[in-house]
């Protein structure tokens, strides 16, 4: 799906700031027809809970009501118009003038609505319903349920399958597009690059609405000179003299598309930035144009103040920043597809990303501790009774169809923690990753992020991982304050981890221990700051003895929200910067630590 830009042939209004906003009540459906009578003013790209003083809605399960004026220009009535929302969180009916132009489910990737049969010059009135209902047939995973109140009406509740605060609402931008009836629809960029000879061959592949007009197709390198040209929907174009995107060194061309008539007058152009980089499994490495790359980094969520889970620039900036002076080099997006633009400015800083979909809290009955399960019988029906997998496919889909041609996306993660060690998992995973592999142009590494109990013995799925990922809590949920005997535990693991599958190279994806800073122990107690300086040192010096050990994302960049608990404290504290990005005395070791350690080669 093709980002939002304006080119010459096409037009990008944007729709963010103050909407009108009313929470419905429950079981009182609202007419879209009427615009709504006692809104309040929400900002728009951000999460709705955290810009009220109104504890109900801050908590609303259910339906909530988007409203806004729209002046559409004469000088766009002749073109294609769309409504493109970067996201709607998670669940979205979009009306126009009180005319329903469609419908989209999944929270954490974009759509776009055609709407010229609705609209009309001038005032328009848009108005967006959205669920932030979750249940056991969406992505994430919700726990549904309902009471019914005095009133008699029926109150939906969504109890989170998973460690993240619901935040929902219009989280990205929301964009009017106007765009040629004959258009470019998608672009599909796959470099074919050989390393020794410093060539690459790219095939731009364009889908256009129409089977009339020819394709043009320049490529640009970094200074903006022509490098090469092509012509056809399947162009094929073969470059010298390459430059390669490196992990902190990125280096983009551009694919300047045009859709041309016979009579050669632009139809429809677009500009698609790229990057040359290979990426590999072997023999127990993970190759990065053919080099052993060491992975240094986070998991992450998008989570700030006030935004909630909204898009925020300026910290997707800061926290790059914060991410290359550490000595990092990568990070996850945990647990769901992240903005559009954070994906770009990745490709622009060369951070390294695993991307991944919002499946998680597959598993029966999340629990805060997430090491309360280890006994849950192999046998447990649960992997039959799943309904996930449809909404699994299309947010697949929806993630590959829109970052396929991002240099930065090196492994795609197709779900976070799911239950396999529990039996039937295998049935579930194996068609998921099929899926995965057919739509990737670049068919680059699949993984799913692993949960403590499924160990090397009762895990059921790693082989369909080409990288292990585990998230690993020795020392925090189990062996709690004994890191000697985490230690233990935590190289024995590897160790069998390594023996049972000698050529995939494994990574932890998480790892982490609560910190509430300025809290100090002189007995290296859990939550305090040295715990968490000494839980690292533990690690890492487990982590230095595997050879097969690729590396360490930790859990998490910055504390961020969750549901409460008695084991969350104003949400979950693992962050080694506070919510605030400040940093623990953690932050200053592993800057340390990872500035010593190589992008490449670490290993050998
Ligand atoms: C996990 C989950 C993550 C939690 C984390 C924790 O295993 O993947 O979503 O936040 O543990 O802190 O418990």
């Amino acid at each position: 799906m093709l980002y939002p830009l304006n080119t010459e042939t096409r037009t990008v209004l944007s729709l963010n700031g103050i909407w009108q906003f009313q929470m419905q009540v429950p079981d009182e459906p609202r007419d879209p027809k009427q615009p709504l009578t006692d809104p309040d003013n929400i900002a728009v790209p951000a999460s709705f809970n955290d810009q009220t003083t109104n504890l109900k809605l801050r908590h609303h399960d259910g339906y909530v009501w988007y409203e806004r004026q729209l002046t559409i220009p004469h000088v766009l009535s002749e073109q294609r118009l769309s409504l493109r929302f970067g996201s709607a969180t998670h669940e979205a009916w979009v009306y126009v003038n009180g005319i329903a132009v469609g419908h989209h489910k999944g929270g954490f990737t974009p759509f776009e609505l055609p709407i010229n049969d609705a609209a009309h010059v001038g005032e328009n009135r848009i108005t967006v319903k959205i669920s932030n209902l979750l249940d056991d047939t969406t992505l994430p995973v919700g726990n549904y349920s309902e009471t019914t109140d005095d009133a008699g009406h029926r109150i939906p509740h969504v109890d989170e399958n998973f460690d993240f605060f619901n935040y929902a609402g219009l989280n990205r931008n929301v964009d009017l597009l106007a765009t040629p009836w004959n258009r470019l629809e998608d672009i599909t960029i796959t470099p074919q690059i050989d390393l020794k000879a410093n060539t690459a061959d790219v095939t731009v592949h364009s889908e256009t609405t129409q089977a009339s007009g020819r394709i043009q197709v320049i490529l640009r390198d970094a200074s903006d000179t022509v490098v090469a040209t092509g012509t056809g929907r399947d162009s094929a174009i073969h470059l010298d003299q390459i430059h390669l995107w490196q992990p902190l060194n990125a280096y983009l061309y551009h694919a300047q598309v045009t859709l041309l008539a016979e009579d050669g007058s632009v139809l429809d152009s677009y500009t698609e930035p790229f990057g040359l980089r290979t990426v590999a499994v072997k023999a127990g490495q993970f190759l990065i144009n053919d080099r052993p790359f060491y992975f240094k980094g986070f998991g992450k969520h998008e989570d700030t103040y006030i935004n909630g889970r909204g898009l925020n620039e300026a910290a997707n900036v800061l926290d790059l920043n914060l991410l290359k002076h550490m000595g990092a080099n990568s990070f996850r997006t945990s647990h769901y597809p992240y903005s559009e633009e954070m994906m770009r400015l990745c490709d622009r800083e060369g951070i390294v990303v695993i991307d991944e979909v919002p499946a998680v809290g597959l598993m029966p009955g999340f629990d805060f501790n997430v090491s309360s399960k280890a006994n849950s019988p192999k046998n447990n029906p649960y992997w039959h009774q799943v309904k996930t997998q449809a909404a699994h496919q299309q947010a697949i889909q929806e993630m590959i169809g829109r970052d396929k041609n991002h240099a930065s996306v090196v492994i795609w993660s197709l779900a976070n923690e799911p239950a396999t060690h529990i039996e039937g998992a295998h049935d579930y995973f194996a068609p998921l990753f099929k899926l995965a592999k057919q739509l990737d142009p670049q068919q680059r590494p699949c993984t799913y992020i692993n949960i403590m109990m499924a160990t090397p013995k009762r895990d059921t799925c790693s082989d369909l991982a080409d990288i292990l990922c585990l998230n690993r809590y020795y020392g925090w949920y189990i062996q709690t304050g004994d890191l000697d005997a985490a230690a233990v535990a935590e190289t024995q693991e590897l160790q069998a981890w390594q023996a049972k599958y000698p050529t995939k190279p494994i990574m932890f994806t998480e790892f982490g221990a609560d910190t509430l800073p300025g809290l100090h122990s002189a007995y290296n107690e859990p939550f305090s700051e040295e715990y968490q300086v000494n839980y690292y040192a533990m690690n890492a010096k487990v982590f230095d003895g595997i050879t097969n050990f690729v590396g360490e994302q930790l859990w998490n960049f910055a504390d961020f929200q969750t549901k409460v608990g008695i084991g969350r404290v104003q949400g979950n504290r693992k962050g080694i910067f506070n919510r605030a990005r400040e940093p623990k005395a953690a932050a200053t070791w592993l800057a340390h630590r990872w500035q010593a350690i190589p992008n490449f080669n670490y290993k050998n």
